[in-house]
Formats: C-alpha cells, structure tokens, sequence
C-alpha cells in the first residue's frame, strides 16, 4: 500500500448501509477485557494496547491467519449471555456513530454458544447457552440498540465451511427468528482450505430457497471463480461476500453483471486477508464500479482490522478513486439489495434519497 496516510481526507459522511459485517469481529476491546476478567478467562493482554497487539492488525497476511484472530478473545465472550446481548448492543451504537442508519450483521450462533453444540468451539467447557438462546440474545440486543440509538439491525446467520454438521440448525434458527431480526443466511470460513460445497451447506441452502430465507455466501474472496459460480448456481446465493475473483472467469462476470448480482466489498479487509494485490490501485472493486456492477461498501471485522466503516470509504476514496456519486451509489446499491421485506426497503430507500437530497419518480 502507498505510504501516504488517508487520515486527513473528507470523507463522504452522509447517511450509509452496511451490509457485509461479523458481529464477533466488531467487538469492542474494553468489552472483551471486561468479560475476560469478570469470568476469569485468560486473555493475551490486561490492557486494550497489550490484547490488540495480538487481536489486531496493519499488514497483510492470509485468511487462514486472519481466521485464527478471533481464538484469542472469543473465549471471553462465548457461552456468557450477559456479554453476547452486550456486543450486539454496543454494535448498534458503534454503527450508529459511524453514519449507518441500517445494517445487516452477521455470525454464528454455534460459535457463540456452549451448550447443544458439537464440537464446543472455545476450550471445550459445556455450559447452558444453546445456539438458539444466542440468536434470542442477540435479537434482543439489536431491538434495545435500534431503540436507543434509532438505526435499524438486522441479523444474517452464518453457516460456517469447516462445520457442515451445524447447516441444518442455522437455516432452521433463520425459519424461527425471521420474524425477530434475522434476514439471511451466509456459509462464511476458511475458503482457502475448502472450495467445495458440503452437502450439508447445499441441504441447508436448498432449504432456504424454499423457505423464502435471503441468501448470500462468501466466495471469490481468496477462492476461484469457480467457488463464485457454485454459490450462485448451486446454493442460489442473491449476493456474494467479497467476490473479487469473479471478475477471473468473463464468462461468469459477465452473467453476474447481467443478472444484477450484489458483491459486498470489503476493501480494507481484502488488503490485510491478502485476498487481492496489495496495490490497492489495482483492487477489482475499480473494475466493479467501471462495470456499473451493483455493490457495497463494508468493514467485515472491524475489531480485528482495527477500522471502521471510515477506512473502508477511506481506501476506496484515496486509491479507488470514488467520488461522492460513486459512494451514493454504493448507498443506494446496498439498500435495492438489502434482505428486508419490500416495504422496509422502499423506505429505506426513501430515507437514503432524501439525505442525498435526490427527488424520487413517482411510480403509478
Ligand atoms: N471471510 C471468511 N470468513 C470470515 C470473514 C471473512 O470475510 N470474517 C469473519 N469470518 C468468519 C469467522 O470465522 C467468524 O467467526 C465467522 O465468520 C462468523 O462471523
Ligand atoms: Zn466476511
């Protein structure tokens, strides 16, 4: 990356929707601190310095090395219901101080829990929150958020590659909340060990269609078209997390193009996981926008990245080259291809045009 420091530059600071971010790679530090020690679970740091200089970072690596960040503070927070409702609280404030006015955050609700789920992800100590207590937990979290903050939260459910075992009880968790604040499913995890789509993640996407439940899947982040192409054509994905890769395949990117597709950008997160050249004036995301390709801006893991939605409209700014039209843009892309019902998302609409003081046709 060019040595320059983006700091100073005016960045586009009107009304903005997110739709591609971790709710457990966007805790705050002090928060992972606090549950650490009230739970007496050790933690690489006492001081948000000392735990961020394992958790965070400034220079590339790759997404298997990225994935293992989240080892070190998920102990802390996993299997405690206090904490779990709290990030998903503190989450709504901190998008709401960075401009968004809505959201779509997603995670796992087996990575969270440690009860009912096989294996127990974090030290392996069962207790008594399920994976269904954390998508209430969270719901909660995000309903006492909006109201406080007066933004609006949404949930996507994570599948996760490496756990196909645990599909099933996401998509049916999306049938059960649907109602209470969760809007998709998404398969997230390490690409880059498994392209290929488990037969548990293809029943739980098949299940999905069925059941009306919003889909998105991360590929072409670090992985080949080819993963971008199984997410569409096999687990009828309506939007593809990162999908930088796509533009390798013509064939597939032009069908995409054609077909409206939405990738939710990442650029922040695509220069520290390595998943593109580190030259960010090379990023895909300016063959995306040369393209007209539909798509959105985003921080992915905040926490981890040590960023926020800024960095992201930063990078894109500084080495992309977006104007303000370009941002509106990519405002209005992440709304049309939001997961809410579509009235929510008329009126989401609405909100946005008239921050960008647009006049809007009147349809008969
Ligand atoms: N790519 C793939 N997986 C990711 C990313 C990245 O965009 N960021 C987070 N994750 C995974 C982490 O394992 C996290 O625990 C999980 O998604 C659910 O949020
Ligand atoms: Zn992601």
């Amino acid at each position: 990356m060019a040595q320059n420091s983006t700091n100073n530059i005016q960045i586009f600071n009107k009304a903005r929707v997110e739709l591609h971010l971790h709710l457990d790679g966007a805790i705050k530090p002090e928060t992972i601190l606090y549950f650490g020690k009230k739970r007496g679970i050790r933690l690489p740091g006492d001081s948000v310095e000392e735990l961020m200089s394992y958790v965070g970072y400034d220079e590339p690596c790759n997404l298997t090395q990225f994935l293992e960040k989240f080892n070190y503070y998920m102990p802390a927070i996993a299997g405690d219901r206090e904490a779990v409702k709290r990030i998903a609280y503190e989450l709504v404030q901190m998008k709401a101080r960075e401009g968004v006015i809505y959201f779509e955050a997603r995670y796992s609700p087996h990575l969270f829990a440690n009860s009912n789920v096989t294996p127990i992800p974090w030290n392996q100590i069962p207790g008594d929150l399920s994976p269904d207590d954390v998508v209430h937990l969270i719901n909660q979290g995000f309903k006492e958020g909006e109201k406080d903050f007066k933004i609006k939260a949404r949930s996507i459910l994570c599948c996760m590659r490496h756990m196909p075992e645990w599909s099933a009880e996401v998509v049916s968790l999306c049938k059960k909340y649907r109602n209470e604040g969760v809007v998709g499913i998404d398969l997230a995890g390490d690409e880059s060990l498994n392209c290929n789509f488990n037969s548990g993640h293809c029943m739980a996407y098949e299940e999905a269609v069925k059941s009306g439940i919003h889909r998105t899947v991360h590929a072409g982040e670090v992985g080949p078209a080819s993963v971008v192409k199984e997410a569409v054509d096999v687990l009828k994905a309506e939007r593809i997390g990162h999908g930088y890769h796509a533009v390798e395949d013509p064939c597939l990117y032009e069908r995409l193009l054609k077909q409206n597709m939405h990738f939710e950008l990442c650029p922040w997160s695509s220069y520290l996981t390595g998943a593109c050249d580190p030259d960010l004036t090379k990023h895909p995301s300016i063959r995306f926008r040369e393209d007209g390709a539909n798509y959105s801006l985003n921080s992915d893991d905040p926490l981890i990245f040590k960023s926020t939605l800024d960095k992201d409209y930063q990078v894109a700014l500084k080495y992309m080259c977006f104007t303000e039209d370009d941002f509106i843009k990519a405002n209005i892309n992440a709304a049309s291809s939001c997961f809410l019902p579509d009235k929510e998302k008329e009126e989401l609409l609405s909100t946005l045009y008239e921050a960008y003081g647009m006049v809007q046709s009147t349809v008969c």
